[in-house]
């Protein structure tokens, strides 16, 4: 039987990589096999492109042709063979944050990044979102207790995380069926526990 394909989303900094263990726990216990992944990356070639996405100054149009690039890699390389053999993929991001980021934080057209979707993805899509929903000022306290990005959180600023969290918000509601939304302001058992008890109930 095909596996499940469940993404997180978030701004940076919302606390999805500390969540992501007991997810995956919970889906192990399950007797599931479980695959983890993020983007960019999740290939060689992925995993270059990130270096780039990262590292370098680029135009906006630049930067959404190389996420799709890094994401049509992805999910022919290592996401639908996992489905297809009945594993479960859990990613750190997909398409969702190029709406949210690209089109909703730096004004690239939304038409074109569905334009790219559909022509790299056609109708492929997650079985199952989970948005962790967060202030920006409070992502950008944690990632400055943390002192590792919040140079990038000060070059694009709290306007812009505002615009890429009110993005996805939107995409949320346009997308009901598909999207968890969590409260990831809350301390950490208190998000694990929800985030157990949405996902067990959308199982
Ligand atoms: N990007 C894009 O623009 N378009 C795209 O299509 C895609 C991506 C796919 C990837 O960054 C960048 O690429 C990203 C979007 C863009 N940023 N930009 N600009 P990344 O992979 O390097 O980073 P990230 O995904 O944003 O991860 P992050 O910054 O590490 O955030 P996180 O994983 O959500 O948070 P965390 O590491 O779990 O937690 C952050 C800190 O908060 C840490 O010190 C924790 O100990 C602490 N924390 C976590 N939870 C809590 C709670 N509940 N209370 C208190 N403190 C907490």
């Amino acid at each position: 039987m095909r596996g499940r394909f469940i993404t997180i989303e978030g701004i940076d900094g919302a606390g999805k990589s500390t969540q992501t263990e007991s997810l995956i726990a919970l889906l192990k216990a399950r007797g599931v096999e479980v695959v983890r992944t993020r983007e960019p990356g999740g290939t060689p070639v992925g995993e270059k492109i990130r270096e780039l996405l990262l590292n370098e100054e680029m135009d906006v149009e630049t930067e959404t042709l190389l996420f799709f690039a890094s994401r049509a890699e992805h999910v022919e390389k290592v996401i639908r063979p996992a489905l297809e053999r009945g594993a479960w993929v859990l990613s750190d991001r997909f398409t969702d944050a190029t709406y949210a980021y690209q089109a909703g934080g730096k004004g690239m057209s939304g038409r074109r990044v569905e334009a790219l979707e559909k022509w790299t993805l056609g109708d492929f899509a997650p079985d199952l979102t989970i948005l962790f929903d967060i202030a920006p000022e409070t992502a950008h306290e944690r990632l400055a207790a943390r002192g590792v990005d919040e140079d990038r959180f000060e070059r694009l600023g709290v306007d812009f995380f505002t615009r890429v969290r009110d993005a996805y918000l939107e995409r949320a509601a346009a997308n009901p069926a598909r999207f968890l939304i969590v409260d990831a302001s809350a301390a950490p058992e208190k998000v694990a526990g929800e985030i157990a008890a949405k996902v067990t109930s959308w199982l």
